[in-house]
């Protein structure tokens, strides 16, 4: 049987060779991605978070264990992002300016995917007026903004602002996440939605934006 406390301990070690074999011979054997996800790799991750809070860790254990979180969903995503039809809707996302955090993005972005919207990526560290472009140019009807510092929260209520300046914000619904990011927040900024995991962002753009 899969070994899923390893997957759990390499990312925590930082270890991508043990990450990715461990998600290897677990999708070998049919554990659902979703969980092994949910379940195991964020936890992870979250404990890596705690780790770093009471400076057990610091930057670069935070890089490898990023490394190995990454080196796993690379084979994940995919198997997520297979499980979508027909296209429901089109999301521009990205993470917000000055936030290079992009592991909770990426996956919001491949459960999306997964969840049958056409996703436009525009990665991290996004000025505001990207976001407005790619609006424009491609027609899209969601944005998902993430951020993961409390610094560079206020960057949502810029982008939303590009949005209203750029004559798209009305005919657009915004997301907004990322765990330093509340449903306060998201009223306090005039945002249409928040959601505190990647499953919960596919039911609120199904929810609000299915077109
Ligand atoms: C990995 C990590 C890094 C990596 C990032 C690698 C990468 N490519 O992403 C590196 C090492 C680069 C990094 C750097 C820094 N980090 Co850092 N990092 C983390 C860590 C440990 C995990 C984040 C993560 O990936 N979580 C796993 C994913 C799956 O979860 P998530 O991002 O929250 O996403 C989920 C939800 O939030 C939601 N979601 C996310 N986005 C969206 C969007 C929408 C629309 C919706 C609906 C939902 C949604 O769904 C996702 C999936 O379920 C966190 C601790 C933590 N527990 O959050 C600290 C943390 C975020 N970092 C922190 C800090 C301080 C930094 C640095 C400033 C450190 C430094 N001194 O240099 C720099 C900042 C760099 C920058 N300018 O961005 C602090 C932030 C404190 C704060 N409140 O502001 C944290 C909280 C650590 C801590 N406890 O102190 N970091």
């Amino acid at each position: 049987m899969a070994n899923l406390m390893a997957l759990h301990t390499a990312i925590l070690n930082g270890d991508l060779k043990a990450a990715v074999a461990a998600t290897k011979e677990a999708l070998a054997e049919q554990v659902d991605p979703l969980d092994l996800v949910q379940n195991h790799m964020v936890p992870a991750m979250d404990e890596v978070g705690r780790r770093f809070e009471c400076e057990e860790y610091f930057v670069p254990e935070l890089l490898l264990s990023a490394r190995a979180m990454k080196g796993s969903l690379e084979l994940i995503r995919p198997l997520l992002a297979a499980q979508g039809a027909e296209p429901v809707g089109r999301v521009v996302i990205g993470t917000v300016k000055g936030d290079l955090h992009d592991i909770g993005k990426n996956l919001v972005s491949s459960l999306l995917e997964g969840g049958g919207f056409e996703v436009i990526d525009l990665g991290s560290d996004v000025a505001p007026e990207k976001f407005a472009q790619a609006v424009q140019e491609r027609d899209a009807n969601i944005v998902c903004l993430s951020a993961l510092l409390t610094v560079t929260m206020p960057a949502m209520k810029t982008t939303i602002q590009a949005l209203k300046d750029a004559g798209v914000r009305e005919r657009i619904k915004v997301l907004i996440g990322g765990a330093p990011v509340t449903q306060q927040y998201a009223d306090e900024i005039g945002a249409d939605g928040y959601g505190q995991n990647a499953t919960v962002a596919v039911q609120l753009a199904r929810r609000l934006g299915s077109r």
